[in-house]
């Protein structure tokens, strides 16, 4: 079995962490495999739209503890910087909207990976678990970047340190989510949502990713140069012109 599906369909990729039995936790082979399915939403303009989910009862458990633990170990210095590192920049560099379909637990590195999606929306059963403290790690997968913009510095330290299990209900009011949906209704929605996104002008999509990037490190005034730069691009594109002229009746 492929530790990662891949399908695309109706311009959407779909992406499916595959190791129920372990909770979709991620070992060498699934964290290259996903590398490798993020490059290829990258390479193929047919798809304007990736959605990230797991199977099984899980999104994703982090790390495999079994393979930390066992012989089989990749070593410590090669998990961040060849696994979870080279994973959230492929999805933040990735010029198309990515949608974390968190269906069920998503633990450490697999709450951080979801969480720096462009879109994050869960079932109303799933859960977030910043688990690490609890083995005696520190949050990765910029989590520590994400979690505390998501949803301020006393939340994120609280929840890093505690590792307090956080359900779907509590994540989206606290802001570290979009959504969430009852779990009867939850893959319908997300494919509404991707279905939305991927009927959107792609190019326009991939500058508000940039520009809501750049906000992090830019002051005011850079912002407003950026915003003035990307807009202009985006003006420029045949989608532009194509929609404004049918909002008008031209
Ligand atoms: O070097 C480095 O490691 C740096 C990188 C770190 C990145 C990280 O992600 S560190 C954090 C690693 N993840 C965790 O610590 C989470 C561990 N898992 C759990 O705390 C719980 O499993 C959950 C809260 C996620 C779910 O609990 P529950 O009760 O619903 O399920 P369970 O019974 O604990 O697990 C079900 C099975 O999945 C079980 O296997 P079994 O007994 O049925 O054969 C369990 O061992 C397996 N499993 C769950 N999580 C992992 C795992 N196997 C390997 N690695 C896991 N992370």
């Amino acid at each position: 079995m492929s530790t990662v599906l891949f399908e695309v369909s109706a311009n959407i990729a779909r992406i499916t962490l595959n190791r129920p039995e372990k909770l979709n936790a991620f070992n060498r082979e699934m964290a290259f495999a996903l590398q490798e399915a993020l490059d290829k939403c990258g390479n193929e303009t047919s798809i304007h739209a990736v959605v990230i989910t797991g199977s099984g009862r899980a999104f994703s458990a982090g790390q495999d503890l079994g393979e930390v633990t066992g012989s089989e170990h990749p070593g410590f210095g090669k998990i961040l910087s060849e696994h979870y590192n080279p994973i959230v920049k492929k999805i933040t560099s990735l010029q198309k909207p990515v949608v974390a379909a968190v269906n069920g637990v998503a633990a450490g590195a697999g709450a951080n990976l979801a969480l720096c999606c462009d879109i994050v929306v869960a079932a109303k059963s799933a859960s977030f678990i910043q688990a690490f403290s609890r083995i005696g790690l520190i949050p990765d997968s910029g989590g520590t970047f994400f979690l505390p913009r998501l949803i301020g510095w006393q939340k994120a330290s609280a929840l890093m340190m505690l590792g307090e299990k956080v359900s779907a209900v509590d994540a989206m009011q606290m802001g570290m989510i979009f959504k969430y949906f009852d779990d009867d209704v939850f893959e319908t929605s997300v494919e509404a949502i991707c279905a939305q996104l991927a009927s959107l002008p792609t190019q326009a999509l991939a500058y508000t990713k940039k520009a809501l990037q750049s906000s992090v490190h830019n002051n005011l005034h850079d912002q407003l140069i950026e915003e003035d730069e990307l807009q202009q691009q985006a003006a420029s594109t045949a989608e532009y012109a194509a929609r404004v002229k049918a909002f008008m009746k031209m």
